[in-house]
């Protein structure tokens, strides 16, 4: 049997790969479907934009499936990028380079990363699930590992940004991997019952 992540973010599947290791499911993901339509995503929430994606990978693949909004909110900013943090700037470079511009007077550093995680099954969003992981904006990129804001943000209680750090330690502390724990924990629930 296989699940569908309905995402075209290379990284993420990657990442969901490594959280799946050991579990008995394949995955699947919208790089394996290239005619897929893509969805619009207008909605207001991590949640509501999840569902969609969700929904729409479950109904065209015909398959379970679960999708992945996320984002990075800051403080100083009212909580911008927030769900526009994909579209923030057109590539990770230039997304880091705005931030920092936009925090260069700012003495609040703090930010968070969120996660909504949607399992669709059966042609419907069954439940969506948030996950966090607070820290705070370095003045300049460490690291080049991982994607996106990566190299700026320092999680706390660590000495390296999650661009620094080994995948394997962001995987274990990263907002992905708290929604996914609480994802996967309701999937067994509902399995076992
Ligand atoms: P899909 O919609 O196909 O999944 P996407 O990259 O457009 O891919 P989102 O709409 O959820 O996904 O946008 C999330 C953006 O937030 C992502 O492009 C990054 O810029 C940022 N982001 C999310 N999780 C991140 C992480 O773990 N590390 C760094 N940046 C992250």
């Amino acid at each position: 049997a296989y699940i569908v992540v309905a995402t075209s973010n290379a990284h993420k599947v990657e990442e969901y790969a490594k959280l799946l290791e050991g579990q008995k499911v394949e995955l699947k993901s919208l790089l394996d479907y290239p005619n897929f339509p893509g969805v619009e995503e207008d909605g207001a929430t991590f949640r509501e934009n999840a569902a969609k994606k969700a929904l729409a990978a479950c109904r065209y693949c015909d398959v379970p499936a679960f999708a992945d909004d996320s984002g990075l909110e800051v403080e100083a900013l009212e909580g911008r990028p927030g769900i526009f943090s994909a579209r923030y700037a057109p590539t990770d470079k230039e997304r880091i380079a705005k931030l920092l511009e936009e925090l260069k007077d700012k003495e609040n550093r703090r930010a968070r990363f969120v996660c909504a995680i949607a399992i669709a099954i059966n042609g419907e969003v069954i439940e969506t699930f948030e996950g966090e992981v607070k820290g705070s904006i370095v003045d300049a990129p460490r690291g080049a590992d991982g994607f996106g804001y990566d190299p700026i943000f320092l999680p706390d209680g660590y000495d390296q940004t999650f661009g620094e750090m080994p995948q394997e330690l962001k995987n274990r502390i990263s907002h992905r991997a708290a929604a996914f724990k609480m994802a996967l924990n309701f999937v067994e629930d509902e399995m076992s019952v």
